[in-house]
C-alpha cells in the first residue's frame, strides 16, 4: 500500500513550493510538484514603456535578478539592432559574474549544508575561533531553552544521517560564517558597475550605464582574488568532504537526464560565442539548440491558456480552480522531452559539445577529484558538485574579463525603441537556462513570456502526463524513514528551486 507525504512549504529553498511523494515498498513511486502561489509579471509587463522591463522583470526575484535583468536586454538589443560595445558586453558578464558567485556560495552553505552538516557538533568545540565560540554559546542555550524552533534557522530539521566527523561539521560551520560575508562581498563587487544589488540600476540595451574608472577596476580584482581564495579554500574542500561521506547521493535522484543550456557569458559580439555553452544533450547526445522546439503545456497547471504554445505565442490567463491542475508552474518542454537545466546541464553541455575547450580539461580534472564518471555526475552530490566547479571557472573567469575592460572607451551604445519589433533574450541564470521574448507595438510591449530555470526544473506533468525534472529525479528514492523524509527534501535542495522564479 503507498502512504502519501507532503513537504509543504519546501524549506531552504526561494519561494513556495509542496513536495508531495507516494511511497511504497520504502520508495518514492510517485512525486508531484506543486508551485504555490500566482504572480503574473507577465500580465503586469503589458502596454508598458519597453524600457521598464530589464527593471520590472528583477523583480521577480531576489536571488538571480541580473539574470533577468540580463535577458530582457539581450531581448531588446535584439529588438532595437543594436550590440554593445565591448566594455558593456563584458560589464554585463562581469555584473552576472558576481552574481553567480553570490549565488552558488549561498546555496551551498546557507541553503544546503544543513542536509548534511550536524550543525550540533559546534556544541563540542574547544578552540578559541570567537564567533565559533559565540555560536557554541548561542546554539547549547537555545537547546536548553523552552523555545518551539531552538537555534533556527540551524535546527529544526529532518532527524537523518548527517556527516559524522566532528571536525569537518566544526569547519563546515565557520564557513557557513564566513559564506555570509562572502555573499556581501560579492554583491558588492557587482555594484561597483551595476550601481546596486540585488537589482541592477545600470544594465540598459545597447550596455552598461556605467563610466570606467581604475579605481573601481581595481576594487573588482581586490575583491574577487578574496572570493577565489574562499571558493579554491573553502568552498571546493568542503563541497569534496562532504561528498566522501555520503558517496549514496551520488547515486540517488538522477532524474531525466535531458539536459537544456542557453549558454551564457558572450566573449564577442557573436550569440553563439559564450563561455558557458549551450545546446541540448538528449539520449547522451549533444544538438545545438532549436529555441523554435520550446513549448510550454499547461493541462496540470492552473492556467485555462492554450497548452503546448511556444513562447510568442504563449498567453498567461490564470484559472484557480482548473480541474486536476495542481500547480502554478506550466511545464516547459523542449521537443516534447522533460529537460533538466541549470549548473549540471551546463557541465553536461559543455563535456558532450567540448565547445569550450578551455571547459573540458577542468571538468575532467574534477571528475578525477571525485573519483567519478561523467555519468554519476547525474544525482543530487553531482548537482553540488556542478554548481561549486562552475563558482570557480566564473570566479577565475572573472578575473581574465576584468583585464579586458577598456576605461575611456565607450559602454553602451544608443537606440530607439521602434514602434514594432521583437526579440528573444537567452541566458543562463544560476538555476539554468533563462528565456525572455518581447514584442513590441505601438512603441509598447504587446506580449512579454519568460521561461525560466525552475519552471522547468519544477514544473508538474505535461499534456502527456509525463513528470518533470524533480519529480523523475525523487521517484525510486529511498525514504527511510517516512516521518523524516530527508532523501526527498535533499533531491528537492539539490535543483537549488526557486519558486518566485519558477510561477513569476
Ligand atoms: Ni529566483 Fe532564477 C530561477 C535563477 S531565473 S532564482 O529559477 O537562477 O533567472
Ligand atoms: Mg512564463
Amino acid at each position: 500500500m503507498s502512504k502519501s507525504i507532503t513537504i509543504d512549504p519546501v524549506t531552504r529553498i526561494e519561494g513556495h513550493l509542496a513536495i508531495r511523494i507516494d511511497v511504497e515498498g520504502g520508495k518514492v513511486a510517485k512525486a508531484f510538484s506543486s508551485g504555490e502561489m500566482f504572480r503574473g509579471f507577465e500580465t503586469i509587463l503589458k502596454g508598458r514603456d519597453p524600457m521598464d522591463s530589464q527593471q520590472i522583470t528583477q523583480r521577480i526575484c531576489g536571488v538571480c535578478p541580473v539574470s533577468h535583468g540580463i535577458a530582457s536586454v539581450y531581448a531588446q538589443d535584439m529588438a532595437y539592432g543594436i550590440t554593445p560595445p565591448g566594455n558593456g558586453r563584458i560589464l554585463r558578464n562581469l555584473i552576472q559574474g558576481a552574481n553567480y558567485l553570490q549565488d552558488h556560495i549561498t546555496h551551498f552553505y546557507q541553503l544546503s549544508a544543513m542536509d548534511f552538516i550536524d550543525i550540533t557538533a559546534v556544541t563540542g568545540y574547544t578552540g578559541k575561533d570567537p564567533r565559533l565560540m559565540e555560536v557554541k554559546s548561542w546554539v547549547t542555550s537555545e537547546l536548553a531553552s523552552n523555545s518551539l524552533f531552538p537555534a533556527a534557522p540551524f535546527l529544526p530539521r529532518y532527524e537523518a544521517g548527517y556527516v559524522d566527523d566532528p571536525d569537518l561539521n566544526i569547519t563546515a560551520v565557520k564557513n557557513y560564517l564566513r559564506a555570509l560575508e562572502m555573499r556581501r562581498l560579492a554583491h558588492q563587487m557587482g555594484a561597483l558597475f551595476a550601481g546596486k544589488l540585488p537589482h541592477a540600476a545600470s544594465i540598459i540595451p545597447g550596455g552598461v550605464t556605467t563610466s570606467l574608472n581604475v579605481r573601481a577596476i581595481t576594487s573588482y580584482r581586490e575583491m574577487l582574488a578574496q572570493l577565489q581564495t574562499f571558493i579554491d579554500h573553502a568552498y571546493i574542500p568542503d563541497l569534496l568532504a562532504v561528498a566522501s561521506h555520503l558517496p549514496d547521493y551520488f547515486k540517488t535522484g538522477k532524474g531525466c537526464n535531458n539536459f537544456l543550456a542557453y549558454g551564457a557569458f558572450p566573449e564577442s559580439s557573436s550569440p553563439s560565442s559564450t563561455f558557458l555553452p549551450g545546446g541540448t544533450v538528449i539520449n547522451n547526445r549533444y544538438e545545438p539548440l532549436n529555441e523554435a522546439d520550446i513549448t510550454e503545456d499547461v493541462k496540470f497547471s492552473k492556467f485555462s491558456s492554450r497548452s503546448g504554445a511556444a513562447p510568442f505565442e504563449g498567453e498567461t490567463v490564470p484559472d484557480p480552480e482548473k480541474y486536476n491542475a495542481y500547480s502554478w508552474i506550466k511545464a516547459p518542454r523542449y521537443r516534447g522531452n522533460v529537460m533538466e537545466t541549470g549548473p549540471l546541464a551546463r557541465l553536461m553541455v559543455a563535456l558532450h559539445s567540448n565547445q569550450n575547450q578551455r571547459l573540458t580539461p577542468e571538468i575532467k580534472k574534477f571528475l578525477a577529484r571525485l573519483a567519478i564518471p561523467p555519468e554519476t555526475m547525474v544525482s543530487v552530490l553531482g548537482r553540488h558538485g556542478a554548481r561549486a566547479l562552475e563558482c570557480k571557472l566564473v570566479a577565475d573567469q572573472c578575473l581574465r574579463w576584468v583585464e579586458q575592460l577598456q576605461p575611456g572607451r565607450p559602454c553602451f551604445n544608443d537606440f530607439e525603441i521602434p514602434e514594432t519589433a521583437e526579440g528573444t533574450g537567452l541566458t543562463e541564470a544560476c538555476r539554468g537556462a533563462l528565456g525572455h521574448w518581447i514584442r513590441i507595438k505601438n512603441h509598447k510591449i504587446d506580449k512579454y513570456q519568460c521561461v525560466v530555470p525552475t519552471t522547468w526544473n519544477c514544473s508538474p506533468r505535461d499534456d502527456r502526463g509525463v513528470p518533470g525534472p524533480v519529480e523523475q529525479a525523487l521517484e525510486g528514492t529511498k525514504i527511510n524513514d517516512r516521518e523524516n523524509p530527508i532523501e526527498a527534501a535533499r533531491v528537492v535542495r539539490s535543483f537549488d528551486p526557486c519558486i518566485a522564479c519558477a510561477v513569476h
